[in-house]
């Protein structure tokens, strides 16, 4: 076990010990941040699940508390699954789950906080006349769950949620009405739905507003606000959102642009990133995302460590009014609490260099860098790489006259485990320059059992942008946001010799710079790094 150790994170959400999966019912009660999580009391694997529960004062330091629930009733005794909170204006939290009953049918039902005056909610009582909802005819017994926190109905005297389900191949949403939270009736139609993309986990449906830039209360709606559709794809394992239109009184949700529809266009995350959800925080006005990073690592290793799985460090979501077609994800401005001692960096980086950064300890990091290109460079790019793809670029030791560029994180001295993230220009079919945003973990881990590979997105850049990465480094985890948040890869990776003391980071520029034109190709990184203190995440 000691051997493993070092793989645990010093300032990402993890429980004391055991599995844990999707966060559930995030909210914010009387000062302090609720997460509740999918949690196994008893082993590292996925199994007999509870709601584990922590809160927080800031989304950083956590409080362990007690399981809110746990699998005593027919009907979630496989199982009390995923769910979300409604805070209602009269301040009672109504709290809608996925129960998985005696005979693993999926239903949904309803708990609240026994004492709403507890600050730490820490007793929590299912409502006697569950379940509330059950699947209705044409719905899969096993294919229908994770209810979404509820919005107002048009005319406001009522609340709709929506529960992800699928029809043959088809991921589908369906939309139930109440006024009560205790009888519910299905709506007609579906809220949305796509052929091809198989049963829809965990949907989320939110407001976005394209003025300003704070979050919005999830029943907001009128001009100058677009809504977030996502879907998690059981089928592929990743969270998939769209930009769209929420008409309520249609009850149909239709997306900006059909080729970027839920499922098939944008990702939130380009990695490890599953089951996510949101919630507005009142507080302090924005909405949070949270996501569940799995592990990238044989099951055996997760029994062996006595844990699997963390929670991403939680996103602030704004729309991004430069492009107006994707969203911006951004980590908690809490998290920079953490920051302690800093370096900065100005470097020319010549084709084909490595440059060592000296911080004396690479496990806990907080790196913001700026890559600025020779004009001239850009205007030269060749087209050699037309079709250019992360995924099957064959990584970081693929030299292109303007990439790959980027950090190298969490490697030992001697580059024997190194994992690169980079920026890579390439022109597209349409001849026109595109950036890609990659993270290549084939060099990651000298360890068997663990995935490698390369990973990544096209991302959209300005004219007169830089490139930009910011990384949050925890010793097995990197989460890597590009050009302010477009673009996001979290990185689950296991090094055995780049760990605690032992971690450096470098920068490079692998590209040739050779040209037609013979330009060299030169960049600029300026670097700005703090180290990160760990986290206060404490037992009850
Ligand atoms: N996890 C829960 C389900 C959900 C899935 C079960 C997504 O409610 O669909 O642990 O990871």
């Amino acid at each position: 076990n000691i051997m493993l150790s070092w793989q645990r994170t010093a300032y990402h959400f993890q429980p004391e010990k055991n599995w844990m999966n999707d966060p559930n019912g995030p909210l914010f009660h009387k000062g302090w941040y609720h997460l509740f999580y999918q949690y196994n009391q008893d082993s590292a694997i996925w199994s007999n699940i509870t709601w584990g529960h922590a809160v927080s004062r800031d989304l950083i330091h956590w409080l362990h508390l007690p399981c809110a629930m746990l699998p005593d009733q027919w009907y979630d005794i496989n199982g009390v699954w995923t769910g979300s909170a409604t805070i209602l204006p009269d301040g009672r939290i109504m709290m809608l789950y996925t129960g998985n009953t005696h005979d693993l049918v999926q239903v949904q039902c309803l708990a609240y906080p026994a004492n709403l005056s507890d600050p730490l909610l820490l007793e929590w009582v299912k409502y006697p006349n569950n379940p509330v909802m059950i699947p209705p005819p044409g719905i899969g017994h096993e294919d229908f769950r994770d209810p979404t926190t509820a919005w107002r109905s048009p005319g406001g005297d009522k609340w709709r949620i929506t529960i992800g389900s699928k029809v043959n191949k088809m991921g589908i949403s369906l939309v139930y009405e109440t006024a009560d939270f205790f009888k519910y009736e299905l709506l007609e139609g579906y809220l949305h739905e796509v052929p091809g993309t198989g049963m829809w986990e965990c949907i989320d449906l939110y407001p976005i507003s394209l003025k300003e830039a704070n979050g919005l209360d999830t029943s907001a709606n009128g001009p100058d606000i677009k809504h977030v559709m996502k879907a998690s794809l059981f089928d592929d394992g990743n969270d998939y959102y769209a930009l769209g239109t929420y008409d309520p009184i249609e009850n149909k949700w239709t997306p900006d642009d059909p080729e970027l529809d839920v499922g098939v266009g944008l990702r939130y995350d380009y990695r490890k990133y599953y089951a996510s959800k949101t919630f507005y925080d009142q507080n302090k006005k924005r909405r949070i995302l949270w996501g569940w990073i799995k592990e990238t690592d044989a099951e055996e290793l997760h029994i062996l460590k006595g844990w699997a799985c963390v929670q991403s460090i939680p996103r602030t979501v704004l729309f991004d009014p430069k492009t107006g077609n994707n969203i911006l994800q951004w980590p908690v401005e809490e998290v920079e609490s953490l920051r302690s001692d800093s370096f900065e960096f100005n470097v020319k980086l010549e084709p084909g260099s490595v440059v060592p950064i000296e911080v004396d300890s690479g496990s806990q990091l907080d790196i913001v860098a700026s890559f600025e290109l020779d004009k001239e460079a850009f205007e030269e790019t060749t087209e050699a790489d037309v079709g250019y793809d992360c995924p099957t670029s064959g990584g970081s030791v693929n030299r292109g006259m303007l990439g790959p560029f980027g950090i190298i994180i969490l490697a030992d001295e001697n580059l024997l485990e190194l994992t690169p993230i980079y920026f890579y220009i390439a022109k597209g079919h349409n001849r026109k320059v595109e950036t890609h945003f990659c993270a290549d973990e084939l060099r990651s881990s000298v360890a068997a059992d663990v995935d490698k590979i390369v990973y990544g997105s096209k991302v959209p850049v300005l004219d007169g942008e830089n490139l930009t990465i910011r990384s949050l480094v925890d010793h097995s985890i990197v989460e890597s946001f590009a050009q302010g948040g477009r673009r996001v890869i979290t990185s689950r990776i296991y090094p055995t010799k780049a760990i605690d003391g032992e971690a450096r980071i470098f920068l490079f520029n692998n590209s040739t710079g050779a040209s037609v034109a013979a330009v060299e190709t030169r960049v600029t990184a300026s670097v700005k790094i703090w180290k990160m203190s760990s986290a206060n995440i404490r037992p009850f």
